[in-house]
């Protein structure tokens, strides 16, 4: 039978098997360097989700209670069927997304130990045993939470999903996964790699569809323990608060607007190589985008120079070949939001030193172009600098000391991730230090490793991806008090005291 998506029409992912959505509708999935019809996808709404989340809960016993060890070799078996399909998920991730080949397939091909690594951690990670007066035996274990619900975009969907799917597995729980409505596909597909590996029936399910009904309806089940989100802050902000009116956990890795920050001494040329790279990654669209560039005014200008030089000369073209080093924004919908900030980065003051338009030739004609750009002489007042762009803009802005570039880089409501360029040692860990910032790189940028705790500070989220912290977030806690004493259970003391609390 010829894969799914080589028929156009894809389903629903429940219970270890394709179905279509209980409305028979579906929706296209489009393809955003010429707005073809990539797929035909079953739309979910909350009938779906709710079918979905009943496949999870009967899974759930099972796959809770199967040891760690068993889970682990599940896992790794997910990891090597993973890399024997990797140029079709590369393949599908790229037609979706309009990301650059060489990103996807340098990005998805590490997918891989992330069920590694976290297959490892289930096996490993020991009960605790703290310390405890008197004849008692004291531990904790980490349990499951039970079925949770991860709710995912489009900018890096396999990525992102993998970040949530693998520390979810090993902790033993199950889950209802709602992919982003612009690119479901790969996650999607990972169903039948999970069920290859042997994963049991109902333990991974997704129901794509659009936010505010498939999503909505994922966020307020009541059989849901946990909502895992990564989108926009304002997304995060709504799916909290309906998850908290039945007290479920949540977790959002959401807006951003990091900073790289280059200190004296740093040659310019290796300045505009970061750069490009965290600026333009992605055309732009990742959370961790260097968006800000604030640069010593010494290096200023030489390194304004090179970086406008060097942005026109950046490849657009066909995300398939290997060569193209940017491709289409993901939509029209994100172009515009791009079109608008570049109008009003106009309009505040704000210097167009490089692209801020649409590129001309009939390749980019249909499809969801544009330039790289580059904003000089801009101030961190200005909307463009506080403001979540998601596309392939930049905004350089100088610093005289390390007090204002300190200023600079924390002065905004996020908090996700910032970038330090040094050649001194201890300004690089001191500075680093003060960055409000859950992620911080030295003199290098957009770095991820699935043992790497990933989350933001301010209004860029809440709990962490990746590592220790990530497998705990996926578990509760239950303490178990043994009483090693044989002497009888005595209530009253025979001076009447009550000693049981003691
Ligand atoms: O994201 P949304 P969008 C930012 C970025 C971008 C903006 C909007 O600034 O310009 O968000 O992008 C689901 N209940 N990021 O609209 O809407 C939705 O279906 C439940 C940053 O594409 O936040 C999708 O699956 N779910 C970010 C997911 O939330 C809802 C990555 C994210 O979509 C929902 C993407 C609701 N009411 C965008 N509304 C990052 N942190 O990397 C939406 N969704």
């Amino acid at each position: 039978m010829p894969a799914e998506h080589e028929q156009r029409t894809w389903g629903l992912w429940i219970d270890g098997g394709w179905r279509p959505a209980a409305s028979g509708r579906t929706f296209a999935v489009e393809n955003p360097k010429d707005a073809s019809v990539l797929a035909e996808v079953a739309e979910g709404g909350a009938t779906d989700i709710d079918a979905a989340v009943a496949a999870a809960q009967r899974a759930f016993d099972g796959w809770s209670e199967t040891p760690p060890e068993a889970r682990a070799r599940v896992m790794a078996k997910a990891a090597e069927i993973l890399r024997g399909r990797m140029d079709e998920f590369v393949r599908i991730e790229v037609d979706q997304t309009g990301r650059a080949r060489r990103e996807l397939a340098a990005q998805l091909g590490r997918l891989p130990e992330w069920y590694e690594y976290f297959g490892a951690l289930a096996r490993t990670h020991e009960d605790t045993v703290p310390p405890f007066n008197g004849p008692f035996l004291n531990y904790t274990r980490r349990v499951p939470l039970g079925v949770v619900g991860h709710v995912t975009p489009w900018n890096h969907p396999l990525l992102i999903l993998t970040k949530k799917v693998a520390p979810s597995l090993a902790a033993g729980n199950s889950m209802v996964v709602k992919p982003s409505e612009l690119a479901p596909l790969t996650p999607l597909l990972l169903g039948e790699v999970l069920r290859d590996a042997g994963l049991p029936d109902g333990v991974y399910n997704v129901v794509p569809g659009f936010g505010a009904d498939a999503g909505a309806a994922l966020t307020r089940h009541q059989g849901i323990r946990k909502i895992d989100l990564t989108g926009g802050t304002e997304t995060g902000k709504t799916v909290a608060s309906l998850a908290g009116r039945n007290l479920t956990r949540f977790a959002g890795e959401l807006g951003g607007k990091a900073a790289m920050v280059a200190f004296p001494g740093v040659a310019p040329q290796a300045v505009v190589n970061a750069a490009l790279f965290a600026s333009f990654v992605a055309t732009g669209q990742t959370c961790v985008q260097g968006s800000r560039l604030i640069v010593h005014r010494s290096i200023h200008d030489a390194v304004v120079e090179e970086l406008v030089t060097r942005t026109r000369t950046l490849r657009l073209g066909d995300p398939q070949d290997l060569r193209t080093q940017v491709g289409p924004l993901v939509s029209e919908r994100q172009r515009a939001i791009v079109e608008k900030y570049v109008r009003i980065g106009q309009e505040e003051g704000a210097t167009l030193a490089v692209g801020g338009r649409r590129p001309e030739g009939a390749a980019y004609e249909r499809g969801y172009w544009y330039l790289p750009t580059v904003f000089t002489g801009v101030r961190n007042d200005m909307r463009i600098a506080q403001e979540e762009i998601f596309g392939p803009v930049v905004c350089v802005m100088p610093f005289d000391d390390e007090e204002e570039a300190i200023a600079l880089a924390n002065g905004t409501e996020f908090g996700l991730a910032a970038s330090v360029w040094t050649e001194d040692v201890r300004q690089a860990h001191r500075v680093a230090h003060r960055m409000q910032a859950g992620i911080v790189w030295i003199n290098d940028h957009h770095r991820i490793d699935p043992a790497s705790p990933w989350g933001g500070f301010k209004m860029s989220g809440i709990g962490r991806e990746n590592g220790i912290a990530a497998y705990h977030e996926y578990t509760q806690i239950q303490n178990v008090i043994v009483n090693l004493s044989s002497a009888p259970f005595d209530w009253f003391a025979d001076d009447g005291a009550m000693k049981r609390y003691s």
